[in-house]
């Protein structure tokens, strides 16, 4: 059993696991950098204590700091949240050395799915669908491009410990590689200390869809559908919503199945997500394990009814899933909008300030998972994400005629935000008839350019 939780994290995401603690009884533990003595996860926790200064580096990305709030507390649990610590496995190492148990997988299934190209071969292995490309890693140019000619053009070349688009390049044809590969792999050097790189074919204009499982020590893993987050600007997911419409119930059935053989091959405990690529022709593949609770998870438990968060503590503290794959039935549509303190129209350029006047919305099948509040200043130093709206209709018509409603209805004064572009595309046409791939973002800011001009 958990007695007491610190939350490594700050913002919406740690407000939401507090909450999660309290319904469940637990105490919780805030961390805060100097910058959040008035943040709201630092009011709400039931203890909270300073780690450092502002800067992630010194503060939330802290391991010894944060190892010695939950000492110095008394705290039998850590939750990483997502971001930050979320998917180091040291510091899931150095929880279990300290007898603290790390809401999430172990340490080394943590490590093994971080590195994409073993997670690609422990997939393969299991028979589950992957892109085509390199079983090994790639260090050289030379190689690359022998390996590149074999998969076939285009091809994309990622970074081993990459992920999210970083170290991440394409190539058309022969005559581009060089550069690419030399690109992508000073990005993941610089970014990731690493010089191991892996191709894939590049799969044109597709789909992201990522399955949420759960898994428990006993055995049990179960999958709660999928969420289509195709909707997406240089790799920072905008929109989200759950189901996607253009799985069929046999396509959904099929890669759920798919998603629960992944996480059994990898030996996954905790919630996790698979995400896939779907091409235009209705084929998928698996693209990487995610080994954290995500931003969009509230899609999931709109149409699900299920609480991840609680689900992800009871997983931890040994117990078995509340919940059989039977019993998940999908209800209804779900969508997420992130509001972003940025300016659209300045190349989304992040905005700080003080925020002067707040009205957030609620009602029937409105959600709103945000810890700022009237007075709270927005700084540069963190994420841009100010609140993530989230609607559940009984189709997605009726959800996407509630965000207009809610968007409509939001304020946020004394910084700017993405909320009048959000309803731009939720009026946007495309959108309305699920025409949505990863390219939609791109296409739709070049058919409002025409618009306005
Ligand atoms: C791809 C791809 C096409 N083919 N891999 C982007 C982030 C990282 N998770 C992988 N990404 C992609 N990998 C192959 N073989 C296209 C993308 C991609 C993308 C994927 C999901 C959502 C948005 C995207 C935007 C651009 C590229």
């Amino acid at each position: 059993m958990i007695r007491k939780l610190l939350i490594a994290n700050r913002g919406e995401i740690a407000v939401r696991i507090i909450r999660a603690c309290r319904e469940l009884g637990i105490e919780t533990v805030a961390v805060y950098s100097t910058a959040d003595r008035d943040a709201l996860h630092t009011q709400l926790a039931s203890e909270a204590i300073c780690i450092g200064d502002i800067r992630s580096a010194d503060s939330y990305l802290n391991m010894e700091s944060i190892l010695s709030a939950a000492i110095a507390t008394g705290a039998d649990a850590i939750h990483p949240g997502f971001g930050f610590l979320s998917e180091n496995s040291r510091f899931a190492a150095v929880c279990e050395t300290c007898g603290i148990t790390f809401v999430g997988p172990n340490s080394r299934v943590m490590e093994r799915l971080g590195n994409k190209s073993e997670a690609r071969r422990t997939m393969l292995a299991a028979g589950v669908p992957v892109i085509p490309g390199s079983e090994e890693v790639i260090l050289s140019e030379e190689r690359g491009r022998q390996v590149a000619a074999e998969i076939g053009y285009p091809v994309i070349i990622k970074a081993v410990l990459g992920g999210g688009g970083k170290g991440m390049r394409t190539a058309a044809n022969e005559e581009e590689f060089a550069a690419a590969f030399r690109t992508a792999q000073k990005e993941s050097e610089m970014a990731f200390g690493s010089r191991e790189m892996y191709l894939e074919h590049y799969v044109e204009a597709p789909k992201h869809i990522e399955f949420q499982i759960l898994a428990d020590r006993y055995g049990h893993v179960i999958h709660l559908g999928e969420r289509d987050c195709s909707v997406q600007r240089n790799h920072q997911k905008m929109i989200e919503e759950a189901p996607c419409e253009a799985l069929s119930a046999t396509l959904r059935a099929e890669m759920g199945c798919v998603a629960v053989q992944a996480a059994k091959a990898a030996g996954y405990e905790n919630a996790g997500t698979i995400e896939f690529l779907l091409d235009g022709n209705g084929r998928f593949y698996f693209m990487e394990m995610n080994t954290r609770i995500q931003v969009e998870h509230p899609i999931t438990e709109c149409v699900t009814g299920v609480d991840l968060v609680k689900e992800q503590i009871r997983i931890a503290e040994g117990k078995p899933l509340s919940v059989k794959q039977e019993d998940v039935v999908l209800r209804g549509h779900a969508i997420e909008c992130r509001i972003n303190a940025e300016e659209p129209e300045k190349k989304f350029r992040p905005s700080s300030g003080t925020i002067t006047q707040l009205y957030l919305p609620g009602g029937n099948g409105v959600r709103v998972d945000t810890a700022v509040y009237s007075g709270y200043e927005v700084t540069p130093y963190y994420d841009s994400m100010l609140a993530k709206l989230i609607v559940h209709g009984r189709n997605r018509e009726e959800a996407i005629s509630k965000m207009r409603s809610a968007l409509g209805e939001v304020i946020i004064e004394g910084i700017h935000t993405n909320l009048d572009y959000q309803y731009e595309i939720l009026n946007d046409e495309e959108f309305a008839a699920g025409n949505i791939t990863v390219n939609f973002l791109e296409d739709f800011a070049r058919r409002r350019e025409t618009r306005n001009e």
